[in-house]
């Protein structure tokens, strides 16, 4: 029997083939889950209907984070396919392109805001109107990045959604936690994946993670797929409100020694 047997969910963030979301799919699959997927907008409908498809999913519905009536109509949806969920899987983030790079101190109003809305508010509001279906011992999972507890160059305004993101699992996980609903995030090293591409210098970053990093590798989205069917299933039953790093072990080391 799988370890997911059973247990029935949403992934919200699968873009293709090699989102971290998509990795955590096809862990949860593996292991019995029944899924629903998510997509924002027509050419990412494109894109994940037939992987949605190849892991039999329950559901495939549009939700732009952006939008209190998509997330409404997705939640209801949600309680017509699944009645209760017993997981939730949240891949989201975004920043325009132009405060992704330069000093922090020239993030604009609006780029600080939009960054805050869809990468760390967006999980309070799925929770809000995912908090009638929600299983006593459901499980929801956020995904983070190191850039929220240290300074990354050009990481910026996602570096303080992320830390925001951060605090939110910790007061959801308070929240939550009387109803035996447990609330984490995977801190993941950098990965190749859409969002990643559209990164300067992101190649030369890969290389040398992997060169410090104690397991002297890079991440999978596969290596985040396991850590993540752990705090999804039953098995990380007393963990809630924690940042789990999945980096190779790269978040130990301080001084970078010569490659
Ligand atoms: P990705 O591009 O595959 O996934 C990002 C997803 O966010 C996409 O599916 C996109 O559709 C979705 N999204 C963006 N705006 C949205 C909106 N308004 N409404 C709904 N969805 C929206 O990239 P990824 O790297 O798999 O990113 C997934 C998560 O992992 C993000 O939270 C990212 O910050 C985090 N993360 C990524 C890395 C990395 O190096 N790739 C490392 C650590 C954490
Ligand atoms: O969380 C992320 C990436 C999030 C992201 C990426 C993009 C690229 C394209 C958010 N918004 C956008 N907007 C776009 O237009 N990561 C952890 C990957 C990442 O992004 C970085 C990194 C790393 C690592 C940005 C600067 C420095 C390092």
């Amino acid at each position: 029997m799988g370890l997911m047997a059973g247990k029935q969910g949403l992934i919200l963030g699968v873009a293709n083939d090699h989102s971290i979301a998509w990795g955590i799919a096809q862990a949860l699959h593996r292991e019995g889950a029944r899924l629903g997927f998510t997509y924002v907008g027509e050419a990412l409908e494109r894109r994940v209907r037939p992987l949605a498809q190849s892991v039999d999913a329950a559901m495939i519905e549009p939700c732009d984070v952006q939008s209190d009536e998509q997330i409404a109509a997705l939640m209801a949806r949600a309680a017509e396919t699944f009645g209760q969920i017993d997981f939730l899987v949240h891949a989201i983030a975004f920043a325009q392109k132009e405060e992704l790079s330069g000093p922090f101190l020239r993030t604009s109003r609006e780029g600080f805001l939009l960054a805050m809305e869809v990468s760390a508010y967006s999980l309070t509001a799925l929770l809000k109107a995912a908090d009638p279906l929600l299983a006593p011992g459901a499980s929801v999972l956020t995904l983070s990045y190191v850039g929220a507890q240290q300074v990354v160059p050009n990481y910026n305004a996602m570096g303080v959604a992320k830390a925001a993101l951060e605090a939110s699992v910790r007061y959801l996980a308070a929240d939550l936690g009387p109803r035996g609903i447990r609330v984490n995030a995977i801190s993941a090293g950098p990965i190749r994946t859409l969002a990643a591409s559209g990164i300067d210098g992101f190649r030369a970053m890969h290389r040398s993670f992997a060169a410090q990093a104690p397991l002297r590798r890079n991440v999978t989205s596969a290596d985040v797929g396991n850590t993540a069917l752990w705090l999804c299933s039953d098995l990380s039953s007393a963990v809630t409100g924690e940042i789990v790093y999945v980096d190779a072990g790269s978040n130990i080391m301080s001084m970078n020694v010569p490659e």
